[in-house]
C-alpha cells in the first residue's frame, strides 16, 4: 500500500488507539462530540449533553471560556514556543508567581510538567534528590496507597494502587510499599462529607515504617481525595495523621492535587480545605481549564532552597520538559486563574456544596445503589454490581446517560461525578433527574 493511499482513508477508526477505552466496542457506535460551550458538549449528531464531569475533571470553569480563548489565540501570535532550557519567557515566570500566591504556606516554587503524571514523576524525583541534596541519600523509598491514582507512568503507577494499572506491565519501580486505603464501607457508608470514622487508618503509615525504617523512607504520596478508584473522602483526622507521622520520621508528604486543585472542594486546593500543609503539591488539568496540557509541581522554600547551594554555573536539578512552561500553556494557565477569580469559582463549591450533597443522596432509595459519598463539587455514587459481570451495570449506566444527554464517568461500578464548578442548581437538577431515570431504567 502507497502513502497516498493510507492518507485517503480519513474515517478509518481504527488508526487512532484510543486511551483507556474499549476500543473495539467504541468504534462500534462512535460517541463523538465537536462542540462545547459552558455547561454543554454537542455531539456530531447535533444533541446537547450535560457535562456532569469537567471533561475528565478538568474543564472547572466549563468550555469556550472566551478570555482563555482570546489569551491563546493571541499566546500563538506573538510567541509560539521559546526553549525551556536555560531560556525563559515572562509569562512562565508571571504564571508561577500567580500560583505561588494562590498555593497557601510556604510552598513557591513552580515546576512545569505537561500532565498529572509528569507531575508525579517529577515529585517523586525532586523527593529523593532532596534527601540525596541533604546528605541523605538513604531516603529513597517511596509509599503510595492502596486505590492510588498517581497516572500512568512507571513511578506513578508503582506508587499507585490500581491493579488494573499495574498487572499487565512488569516489574514496578523497587522500593515502594503501600499504606492501606480509607474506605470503610461497614462504618462509612453512605456519608455526607468526610466521614468521622477513620483518622486510625493514617497510623498504617507507622507500620510501614517500622518494617522498612523510617530513615530509607523519602516520600508517602496520596490524593487528599482519591478519585480515579471511585472517590474515597479522607476521614476526619486522617490527613492531619498523616502529616504528624512523616514530620515525625523526616518523610516528605506529597499531596496529588491533580483532581482537587483549582477549586475542586470549594477552596483553591485541598491544602486550603483541610488545612494540612504537606512539603509538595502536584497539579495539571484545572491549571489550565483542560484547554494545553499543562502540570505544575509545587515545592516548599526548604525544598527547593536545599537544591540551590552548589557552584551558580551548574545545573542543580536535570530534570524537565521540552514543554514545561511552554508558552502558550502558560498564556491559557493565566487566563484561566483570571477567569476562576473573576467567577469565584475557588469557593463556588462551598455555596453550591448543600445543594449538591443534597442531590447526590437524593438517589440513595433506589434499588441498585449502594454507596453515595460527596465532598465539594464531586459525587460518587456505588452501585451494586451485577453477579459475574463487574463494571457491566455502571458502564449501561453511562451508555444510558449519554443517550439521554447527560455526561458522567464510571469506574468499576461506581459513578463518579465531578461538573464544571460554573454548574447552577437547574443543571444540578437536570443531573440528577436524568440519573434517576438511568438508573431506574438499567439492568
Ligand atoms: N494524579 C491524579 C490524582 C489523577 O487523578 C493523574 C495524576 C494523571 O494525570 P494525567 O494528566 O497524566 O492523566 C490523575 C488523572 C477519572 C480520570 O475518570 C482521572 C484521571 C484521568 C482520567 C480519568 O477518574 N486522573
Amino acid at each position: 500500500m502507497t502513502a497516498t493511499t493510507k492518507i485517503s482513508r480519513p474515517n478509518d477508526l481504527s488508526a487512532f488507539w484510543m486511551p483507556f477505552t474499549a476500543n473495539r466496542q467504541f468504534k462500534q457506535a462512535p460517541r463523538l462530540l465537536v462542540s462545547a460551550e459552558g455547561m454543554y458538549y454537542q455531539t456530531d449528531d447535533n444533541r446537547q449533553i450535560l457535562d456532569g464531569t469537567a471533561g475528565l475533571w478538568c474543564c472547572n470553569a466549563g468550555h469556550k471560556r472566551p478570555k482563555i480563548v482570546e489569551a491563546v489565540k493571541a499566546q500563538m501570535d506573538e510567541l509560539d514556543y521559546a526553549p525551556a532550557f536555560q531560556m525563559g519567557h515572562p509569562k512562565a515566570f508571571e504564571l508561577a508567581s500567580r500560583l505561588a500566591q494562590l498555593m497557601p504556606g510556604d510552598l513557591n516554587h513552580v515546576f512545569y510538567t505537561n500532565s498529572g503524571s509528569e507531575s508525579v514523576e517529577t515529585a517523586l524525583k525532586i523527593a529523593i534528590a532532596y534527601h540525596r541534596a541533604r546528605g541523605d541519600g538513604q531516603r529513597t523509598r517511596l509509599i503510595g496507597r492502596e486505590r492510588g491514582y498517581h497516572g500512568v507512568n512507571f513511578g506513578g503507577i508503582s506508587v499507585g494502587g490500581i491493579s488494573g494499572n499495574r498487572k499487565t506491565f512488569g516489574q514496578m519501580l523497587g522500593g515502594v510499599d503501600h499504606i492501606r486505603h480509607t474506605y470503610l464501607p461497614d462504618e462509612n457508608g453512605v456519608t455526607r462529607g468526610q466521614p468521622e470514622h477513620g483518622a486510625f487508618l493514617a497510623d498504617d503509615l507507622e507500620r510501614i515504617c517500622a518494617l522498612h525504617d523510617p530513615s530509607t523512607i523519602a516520600a508517602v504520596i496520596v490524593e487528599p481525595v482519591a478519585g480515579s478508584t471511585g472517590v474515597l473522602i479522607p476521614p476526619k483526622g486522617y490527613l492531619e495523621r498523616l502529616r504528624e507521622i512523616c514530620t515525625k520520621h523526616g518523610i516528605l508528604l506529597i499531596f496529588d492535587e491533580v483532581i482537587t486543585g483549582f477549586g475542586r472542594l470549594g477552596a483553591p486546593f485541598a491544602v486550603d480545605y483541610f488545612g494540612v500543609q504537606p512539603d509538595l503539591v502536584t497539579t495539571a488539568k484545572g491549571l489550565t481549564n483542560g484547554t494545553i496540557p499543562m502540570g505544575a509541581v509545587f515545592a516548599t522554600d526548604d525544598i527547593h532552597d536545599t537544591f540551590m547551594s552548589g557552584p551558580e554555573n551548574m545545573i542543580e536539578l536535570f530534570h524537565g520538559y521540552t514543554y514545561s512552561g511552554n508558552p502558550v500553556a502558560c498564556a491559557a494557565g493565566l487566563a484561566t486563574l483570571e477567569t476562576y477569580e473573576e467567577d469565584g469559582l475557588y469557593t463556588r463549591g462551598q455555596e453550591l456544596g448543600q445543594y449538591w450533597e443534597d442531590a447526590v443522596h437524593s438517589l440513595i432509595d433506589l434499588p441498585k445503589v449502594k454507596d453515595i459519598r460527596n465532598l465539594g463539587l464531586i459525587g460518587a455514587i456505588e452501585l451494586e454490581g451485577i453477579e459475574g459481570f463487574p463494571t457491566k451495570r455502571a458502564f449501561s449506566a453511562f451508555l444510558q446517560a449519554f443517550e439521554k444527554g447527560i455526561l458522567i464517568r464510571t469506574t468499576g461500578d461506581i459513578i463518579a461525578l465531578s461538573p464544571p464548578l460554573i454548574i447552577e442548581k437547574s443543571h444540578i437538577d437536570q443531573l440528577f433527574g436524568t440519573l434517576r431515570d438511568v438508573l431506574k431504567e438499567i439492568d
